[in-house]
């Protein structure tokens, strides 16, 4: 299977997030959230420069490549390519898609975040392999933007090609899920609750299966 068609099967995305996790449990974690059986992580280091990142990706994608688990690296492409990561995630700010593309080849996955149909519609067009479309909830995790609730998923859905994944991201916790799943999500990335679990493996799995993912 190459890396797109990995990514279509991937109904759980899951972020490791230096908010949440220290440096030196990065590794562990990412083990926990592996054993669980994810079929794609990102590496988000927002209080961190491009040195760490570097040296963190270059740890986790032979660990992710081992489970069999695409590896994505937030915000620098270029940092994807010198760790063997699968892609790169970027967000509204972080340039236009077609340099990445042509920087990290066709076979490479690259996200965009979108926070609203129209973001959605404009990625889809840029040849984003896949969008992050929310936040549906408030979230710490993205502290001051506007949460776009739960109306639009369903639309957004409906207007891209059917399978295109659109990871539905932003405030997804145990409770608020099922609204989630009602509202026709098909794909969901959670960062802060899972990283809470007290079994992060036990959860990626029960998730995963709640999403219908093959295992
Ligand atoms: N983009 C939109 S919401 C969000 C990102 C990175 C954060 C999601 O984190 P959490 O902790 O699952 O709300
Ligand atoms: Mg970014």
């Amino acid at each position: 299977m190459n890396r797109k068609e990995r990514l279509s099967s991937c109904r759980l995305y899951g972020i490791v997030d230096t908010g949440y996790t220290a440096e030196h449990q990065l590794l562990s974690v990412t083990e926990k959230l592996l054993e669980g059986g994810l079929g794609i992580l990102q590496l988000r280091a927002k209080n961190h420069g491009p040195e760490f990142i570097e040296q963190m990706g270059k740890q986790l994608a032979p660990l992710c490549r081992r489970h069999g688990c695409l590896f994505i690296i937030n915000d620098y492409p270029e940092i994807a390519l010198r760790t063997g990561a699968d892609g790169v995630h970027l967000g509204q700010n972080d340039g236009a898609l077609a340099p990445v593309r042509a920087m990290l080849g066709e076979d490479a996955i690259i996200g965009r975040s979108t926070h609203s149909p129209e973001q959605a519609l404009g990625a889809f067009r840029e040849q984003a392999d896949y969008i992050g479309f929310g936040p549906l909830f408030p979230t710490g995790t993205k502290p001051g933007r506007p949460a776009i609730g739960l109306n639009d998923i369903a639309s957004v859905q409906q207007q891209l090609p059917e399978g295109f994944p659109v990871f539905c991201i932003g405030g997804i916790t145990g409770e608020t899920l099922p609204f989630v799943l009602k509202a026709g999500a098909g794909r969901i990335v959670i960062v802060s609750w899972l990283l809470a679990q007290p079994d992060i493996t036990g959860t990626v799995k029960a998730l995963r299966k709640k999403l219908g993912e093959a295992s």
